[in-house]
């Protein structure tokens, strides 16, 4: 059951899908609230407080995306031309909808990551040399957990090495950290420990916690104030939003310890389809809340497999021809694991 309705769908597709808990909604509908533009919501001007000292920032920002967050942070750091070096599979190179360009007017510069980790190495090869050709370096952005790397955690090492290459050069530092609580909670390592090596850093409350709507990006005082003129001019200035930022709020109390119970779930989903023939995953390499497999394609594409175990009363995310993405969250049990399983279980089984 979620909130008094019985569930339809186990949800896999993504941890957006999280519905509001009772108790989440007592409290948004119980926040005190002002206009943001003016800056007198009181209940976003305590989140964002409080988001950036979890962050070990001088301030934050809400919003209400993450591609926004993301997004705000590549316009305040760069000028149209610049360039910004980011992985292949990143989330702002693929799926914004082309936002860098239309937005900032940048290009995009990208690498080849192992599960979206870039080495230093490889970035100090992509810095152009100073010279009227070529596009400024401006900007690297970094995706902590990597999504498309399959929910992979950033070694703490590899950031700041990036971190300090990128300084030494001049270039600026975006961490993208939609879900930086769950490299957190997975890691052991504080988000401020991640975050210190960024020059802004992307959160997100509606993925793995559970918020409905809302993310912020946080950094220097400077930054922000640029962060806010550009949220209003990408319409994203919104008025009596302590409703939304009161969710933010709970969820932070209450939901990030839980997300050790998505990161064991996900591991069994893995270690439970490693065990089918014909589907390629190292469990290994599950480390957060979300699994990523590829399966021997021969009858079925993945779209098809999806359309099939929506029939089982399971939802996927076909993500290539025969690659799959599953993400556990707040309204998935570890009882709906195993009945994933089964469905799984059936439908590769009947696959040659
Ligand atoms: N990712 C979503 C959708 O894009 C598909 C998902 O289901 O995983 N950074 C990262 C790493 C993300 O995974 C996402 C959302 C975003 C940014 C953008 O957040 P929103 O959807 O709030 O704009």
């Amino acid at each position: 059951m979620i909130g008094g309705r019985m569930k339809k769908f186990i949800d896999l597709r993504s941890d957006t899908v999280t519905k509001p808990t009772p108790a989440m909604r007592k409290m948004m509908a119980e926040a005190e609230v002002g206009d943001d533009v003016f800056g007198e919501d009181p209940t976003i001007n305590a989140l964002q407080k409080k988001v950036a000292e979890i962050l070990g920032k001088e301030k934050a920002i809400f919003v209400p995306s993450g591609t926004m967050a993301n997004q705000l942070s590549i316009k305040s750091h760069t000028q149209p031309g610049d360039e910004v070096i980011l992985e292949a599979t990143s989330h702002p190179f693929n799926f914004e909808g082309g936002a860098g360009a239309a937005l900032s007017g940048v290009q995009f510069f990208c690498l080849k990551g192992v599960r979206g980790i870039l080495e230093a190495s490889q970035v100090e090869e992509a810095i152009r040399p100073i010279d009227h050709h070529f596009p400024v370096s401006r900007l690297v952005c970094l995706e902590n957990t990597h999504n498309r790397g399959g929910g992979s955690v950033y070694p703490l090492k590899k950031i700041a090495d990036i971190s300090k290459l990128a300084k030494a050069k001049g270039l600026l530092v975006h961490l993208d950290g939609a879900r930086l609580w769950n490299a957190s909670m997975a890691s052991g390592i504080k988000p401020k420990e991640y975050a210190r090596w960024a020059d802004s850093v992307s959160v997100c409350l509606s993925k793995g916690l559970g918020a409905p709507v809302g993310s912020l990006v946080a950094g220097s005082a400077d930054f922000i104030d640029r962060a806010h003129r550009f949220r209003k001019m990408f319409g994203g200035g919104m008025r009596q939003a302590g409703i939304l930022a009161a969710a933010g709020l709970y969820a932070l109390d209450h939901h990030l310890e839980r997300l050790k119970e998505d990161h064991e779930n996900a591991k069994r989903l893995a270690l439970g389809l490693s065990e089918f023939k014909g589907v390629s995953i190292d469990p290994e390499q599950t480390e957060t809340n979300i699994v990523i497999f590829d399966f021997a394609n021969r009858e079925m594409t993945a779209p098809q497999v999806a359309e099939v175990m929506k029939k089982k009363g399971v939802l996927i995310h076909p993500i290539g021809k025969a690659q799959i993405r599953l993400v556990t969250h707040l309204d998935v049990s570890s009882g709906d694991i195993d009945k994933v399983l089964e469905a799984f279980k059936r439908v590769l089984r009947s696959l040659r």
